[in-house]
Order: C-alpha cells, then sequence, then structure tokens
C-alpha cells in the first residue's frame, strides 16, 4: 500500500464524517479499532438563539477508558457504571466498567462555537461499519435540543433532524490494507472490497458486492454491466415486503449522490450476474466490467468467498 492510497482513504473516511448541517457533532468522526480515540464533540450554535448552558454526552458500549478534557469555566460531572462486557485494554489489561456520561456545565453564547474534548480507547472487540452512536443533549438557557435520532438500517443519516453525533469506525490497519488491495478508482469513483460467493453447481445467479464512494460534484449511476462467464450484470435492490424478501431490477440504475458512499451488500443493493456458464469457485477472481452513467466502463475484479458467506446463498435468489 502506497502512502497515497493511505490517505485516500482517510479522507474518503473524513468525507463520510462530515457534517451535512450545522448539527452537534465529532470533530474527527472516522477511528481506528484497537487504539485510542480523542473525541472533539462541536457545538455549533445554540437552542435557538438561546445560550447553551450544559451538553451531556452519552457514551456507547465499547467505547472505553473514557476521560474528559478540563475545560477553563466549565464544571464536569461524570457517571461511571459496569460495562455489558470485559474489553480487552492496552498492555493485556482488562476493562468492565468506567464514564458512561458526560456532562460540562458552563454558558457558551449562540454566535459562538465551541469543543468538548475527552480521550477514550476503541477496543479490537469492536467491529468495522458497526458505527458508534453518542447521543446528546444540549441543554441552553431556554430550552434544550436533543441530538439522539439513530438512523435505522439503510437509512441516510443526513434526512435526520437531530441526529446523534457519529463515529465511524474502521478496522485495523491490516484489515484496511486487504480492503485497499482490491481498490479501484475511476474519475470521481472509488470502489472497494467487491466480492461475490462460490456458487453450488448449475446455479445460474450470483450476487455481486462492493462500495462505490463518489468524491466528485456530479451524481452519478451505476447501471449494470458485463463478465465473460454469462450474459450480463444487473442491479437489483433487496428489501422486505410483507414479510417476504423481493428483489427487483434497478432499470435506472442506483444513483450515487455527490459525496455519498453506496454500500452493495447481502440483503440491500447488489449486482446481480445473470445466466452463470460456469459456477464460482472460493479464492478465485471473477472479471467484470461495471457501467456508469457519467464513469464509463469500469472493470474490477470480485474476490470469491465461501457459498455461505455473509448472507443469503445466491442460489436462494427468488426470480
Ligand atoms: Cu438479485
Amino acid at each position: 500500500m502506497t502512502h497515497r492510497s493511505m490517505l485516500t482513504l482517510v479522507a474518503a473516511l473524513a468525507a463520510l464524517s462530515a457534517p451535512a448541517s450545522a448539527h452537534v457533532f465529532l470533530q474527527s468522526g472516522a477511528a481506528t479499532i484497537g487504539g485510542s480515540y480523542r473525541a472533539v464533540l462541536a457545538v455549533p450554535h445554540g437552542c435557538g438563539p438561546s445560550a447553551t448552558t450544559k451538553v451531556t454526552v452519552t457514551i456507547p458500549e465499547g467505547m472505553i477508558a473514557v476521560k474528559p478534557m478540563p475545560k477553563p469555566g466549565w464544571t464536569i460531572a461524570t457517571k461511571k457504571g459496569a460495562y455489558a462486557k470485559s474489553y480487552d485494554f492496552m498492555h493485556g489489561m482488562k476493562a468492565s466498567e468506567g464514564v458512561q456520561e458526560i456532562s460540562w456545565t458552563g454558558k457558551l453564547d449562540n454566535d459562538f462555537y465551541d469543543e468538548f474534548v475527552f480521550s477514550s480507547y476503541l477496543p479490537a472487540a469492536l467491529k468495522a461499519d458497526v458505527p458508534l452512536y453518542l447521543p446528546t443533549l444540549q441543554t441552553c438557557e431556554s430550552g434544550s435540543e436533543s441530538w439522539a435520532e439513530i438512523p435505522a438500517a439503510g437509512q441516510d443519516s443526513h434526512s435526520l433532524k437531530s441526529p446523534a453525533p457519529v463515529l465511524r469506525l474502521a478496522a485495523s490497519n491490516v484489515d484496511a490494507m486487504a480492503q485497499m488491495a482490491g481498490m479501484v478508482h475511476a474519475g470521481d469513483l472509488m470502489i472497494m472490497a467487491p466480492w461475490t460467493r462460490a456458487t453450488p453447481p448449475g446455479a445460474k445467479i450470483a450476487g455481486g458486492y462492493l462500495t462505490v464512494t463518489n468524491n466528485g460534484k456530479q451524481s452519478d449511476r451505476l447501471l449494470g454491466g458485463s463478465f465473460a462467464g454469462g450474459s450480463r450484470i444487473e442491479v437489483h435492490e433487496m428489501s422486505m415486503t410483507d414479510g417476504v424478501m423481493k428483489m427487483r431490477p434497478l432499470n435506472d440504475g442506483l444513483e450515487i449522490k455527490p459525496g455519498e458512499t453506496v454500500k452493495l451488500e447481502p440483503g440491500g443493493f447488489h449486482l446481480m450476474l445473470l445466466d452463470l456458464s460456469k459456477s464460482f469457485a472460493q479464492g478465485e477472481k471473477v472479471k467484470v466490467q461495471l457501467q456508469f452513467e457519467k464513469a464509463g466502463k469500469v472493470d474490477i475484479e470480485l474476490d470469491v468467498n465461501a457459498v455461505g458467506a455473509a448472507g443469503p446463498a445466491a442460489g436462494g435468489h427468488a426470480h
């Protein structure tokens, strides 16, 4: 891995956490698992015009060894308690209890911006791709604002009115490197971690999964694609309708908006590789050519994982 690609990844993670509007948010909203994390909670405004008098943040399970930084003019109070489980901390130590809530009491006029800082540790037991949410209550001279909304699965957090500050987690550098081995740049698009599953003998279809980030200023669309071992690739959406998993082809393609990262994964959006002429064997790579509306044709390779890898088998698709 080059330095440059590492920086690109960091930039991509940072872009994911950039605030859409003036919410209370974490200044550095992405961190690596298995290391310390300095949380900077940014408070850009009061409750309407009213000055902020107290900021209370709830520490999520899995964020350990939390210590607030003293702040001139503000009184700090913490609530401690037992974690749901015990975590491996630095130097082989275990941590099973600690700070679960911090409040800062003081005054911050609506005309000013301020930051509330604490240190923490993100144990190796945390999972990449599962973000941590830090619900925050902002109390003001008049009224309060609760920054506590957490997006439902598949929901865009930008659609929330008062989203909880979020910390996105990345795997350790070793895992990040493995991910980046399959990273492809195409114009403003960055495609990461493309994979599929081994198919049972005779299977005619297979799902394809990847993550695509649009670093550009224009929207693009993933329209489908082609591959040597079958007829074509469609983009599908899988969703629950009346308790039944249903799939539908996205005939207009899948939009990837500027600044957005879209994940194709089992149970959600996916590539559908059609009319396989031979099955995919675990460990091989399948060359496919994706078709984007603006970025055009993009060659990638899907890693073939185990038959049952992380989701329903391709043969179970009801077409
Ligand atoms: Cu499908």
